[in-house]
């Protein structure tokens, strides 16, 4: 079975499949690459992808995008509650303090949860995926912005899991974007050789990512990651967006901000506008047309305008690349090149921040917008591999920094309690980082001295949570690790051996320096399970998604069949006049003609709105008297064909 890499960006999801010994990007039913991350909600059916794009305007308060940073949130958090007020739609708590979206759906007021959301996507993506490789899709790699917290990826996999899909892996954005550039590289330097280092930059709608990695033959080593998890494309947009508001008001007298829809016009005319200035610096005008109140609006700007109000958001370019060369702590002209992916890194004046900062010119070797896909289908599977997936097979390791990485899981070690002599007891807590970067705590002891012992008990410089537990606090204590951080160094190795058995790394470390002056403990661990779903809610949204997959499906062939109606009265009136003429009888094809005109009224009114049987019934009403002129047609226009055929046999 295949293993296909999906991108569920911000604003773009793209799949990708390894076969044929190459790597192919998939497209969807409109032949586009891109799926928009956006989901449209209505009475009889969903619309996801394209379709649902299209409706952001129409149908704004249940077409629902823009919410993959809300997985793993609280409703109360600060950024969601930043978001929602400038979200077309509703969110809402839900009763697990999580953040859920309220729409309209099937004639009912309905919660989603963010999972449910990005599973609909994912179904989406599923069945492009199915469509294209002609066969049934489970197993995928996904990949997450570097600074996703362990909660925030367990969200991710619950999606993955309601929509039907195995995900065999979570993946970084920028290390999948390493290997989408490793693996076509034939000149890396041999493995006793000193290594390549090539840093990655990806700048999506949402989102800001740095990283660092090292290449040898076969292997790939990534050295450093940094972000800004709050800059992306998008904000370019608001400052285009902020300014015509402003302007719009000067001079037109309309407050944009008070209409949702027009307000949704202008984001999707000053996107437009920003990547028409990304090609042009010259003056660009922003026209729109109704704009509010029967209003035309027209605005103008220009390249070096647009970069002086954004001068902010390109102040914060440098950051990250500094953070991870200082990381890395490679000099600039140890950096072999600079490689930039996502659709952001095309305004010029990031990609002139970028390429100033390391005194070199970027590259743009990898594809900006299908790097991320394409890396995650170098997964290679278990049961089938293309000779592409055998010549490089890898592994991720975490490396040793987990200390600084951003965990904010709650996990509560139970029993702890004070020395018998009423000193603090120490608290050993082994954690584990498993290959999608989840984090859990794996075990837990308290350290008991033994009588008369003073010794402090050395701890590893591995991630061990010291805890004291005082006596009002028995039996409970809780290990609340929030740290913000770079991530743990991800070590990719591409080598010939099939073995996964790397995927699994204990980051623990037993207390063997400990001596036998003390005693260990095991300890009961509470695992988070705060905005994590449950196993039956999420077996329940399991069978939900399949009963709105089977929806979508029933509403599809309905329309269908009610298209087909319409396609047919509409070929059969321009046949009437056109080359059936000859083979109907002027009462015959008035009768037939009023026939048509007929349906065509019932289409727009009676019959606007009917089951899927109804217009079945109504085309085979209607083939009755077209089909029989259709054969007098077909006999006809064959057969001087026919006779021809047979002349020049005879
Ligand atoms: P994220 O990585 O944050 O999850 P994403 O992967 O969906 O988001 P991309 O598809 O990489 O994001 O990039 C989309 C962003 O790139 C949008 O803000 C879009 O307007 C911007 N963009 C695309 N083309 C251009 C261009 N020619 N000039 C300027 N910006 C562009
Ligand atoms: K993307
Ligand atoms: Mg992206």
């Amino acid at each position: 079975m295949s293993v296909v890499g999906i991108d569920v960006g911000f604003q773009n999801c793209y799949i990708a499949v390894a076969r044929s010994g190459g790597i192919e990007t998939i497209a969807n039913e409109y032949s586009d690459r891109c799926t928009p991350a956006c989901i449209s909600l209505a009475s009889k059916n969903r619309t996801i992808g394209n379709a649902a794009k299209s409706q952001i305007i129409t149908n704004f308060k249940n077409t629902v995008h823009g919410f993959k940073k809300f997985h793993g949130r609280a409703f109360d958090d600060q950024f969601v509650q930043g978001e929602k007020s400038k979200l077309p739609y509703s969110l809402h708590k839900l009763d697990n303090g999580s953040a859920g979206i309220k729409v309209r759906y099937l004639n009912e007021d309905k919660v989603f949860t963010i999972e449910q959301m990005t599973a609909m996507l994912l179904t989406k993506l599923k069945e492009t995926s199915e469509h294209a490789l002609k066969k049934p899709v489970v197993d995928c790699v996904i990949s997450v912005p570097s600074f996703f917290t362990d909660v925030e990826r367990r969200s991710l996999m619950d999606a993955t899991q309601i929509a039907g899909l195995n995900c065999l892996r979570l993946i970084n954005d920028t290390t999948a974007v390493a290997l989408a550039y490793g693996i076509y590289k034939q000149d890396l330097p041999n493995p006793e050789e000193k290594p390549r280092n090539v840093v990655f930059v990806d700048i999506g709608h949402s989102s800001y990512q740095v990283s660092i990695a090292s290449f040898n033959k076969g292997k790939l080593k990534v050295l450093a990651t940094a972000f800004d998890p709050y800059l992306g494309g998008r904000n370019f947009d608001e400052m285009l967006v902020e300014y015509f508001c402003e302007d719009f008001k000067n001079r037109f007298k309309l407050n944009v901000k008070d209409n949702p829809r027009a307000l949704l016009r202008l984001y999707q005319e000053c996107e437009k506008l920003k990547k028409l200035m990304s090609a042009n610096s010259s003056d660009l005008p922003l026209n729109i047309e109704c704009f509010m109140n029967d209003i035309d609006v027209h605005g103008k700007m220009n390249r070096a305008q647009f970069e002086e109000m954004c001068a902010h958001l390109l102040m914060r370019v440098e950051a990250p690349l500094k953070s991870v060369m200082e990381q890395s702590k490679l000099s600039r002209d140890e950096i072999y090149a600079i490689e930039v992916v996502g659709g952001a890194t095309r305004i010029p004046a990031i990609k002139e921040r970028i390429s100033k900062f390391f005194g070199k010119d970027i590259s743009t070797t990898l594809n900006a917008d299908e790097a991320v896909a394409r890396g995650c289908a170098l997964q290679p599977s278990k049961s089938e591999s293309s000779p592409l997936q055998t010549q490089f097979l890898f592994r991720l390791l975490f490396g040793g920094n987990l200390r600084q990485m951003k965990v904010s899981g709650r996990f509560t070690i139970q029993n702890v309690m004070a020395q018998p002599d009423g000193d603090s007891s120490k608290v050993k807590v082994k954690v584990r980082v498993n290959m999608h970067g989840i984090f859990s705590v794996s075990s837990a002891s308290l350290i008991e001295k033994q009588k008369g012992e003073a010794e402090d008990v050395q701890m590893d410089t591995e991630p061990t949570v010291q805890n004291e537990g005082r006596p009002e606090e028995q039996n409970k204590m809780q290990v609340d690790q929030e740290g913000q951080g770079e991530q743990p160094t991800e070590e990719e190795k591409m080598n010939n051996s099939g073995s996964k058995d790397g995927d699994k790394q204990d980051q623990g470390a037993s207390s063997s320096k400990a001596k036998s002056k003390v005693k260990s403990v095991d300890l009961p661990i509470l695992a988070n399970t705060t905005r994590q779903l449950d196993r039956d809610v999420l077996n329940h949204f399991v069978e939900y998604e399949k009963k709105m997959i089977i929806q979508d499906k029933l509403e599809k062939e309905r329309n269908d069949a009610k298209n087909a109606v319409e396609e047919y009265v509409y070929d059969l009136r321009d046949k009437l006049c056109g080359i059936y003429e000859k083979y109907v009888t002027e009462d015959e094809s008035n009768r037939l003609t009023i026939m048509l005109e007929d349906t065509e009224n019932w289409l727009y009114e009676e019959g606007e709105d009917q089951e899927k049987e109804i217009y079945q019934d109504k085309l085979s009403e209607l083939k009755k008297f077209g089909e029989p002129i259709e054969e007098r047609y077909r006999e006809h226009e064959g057969r001087p064909r026919a006779f021809d055929e047979l002349g020049k046999k005879i």
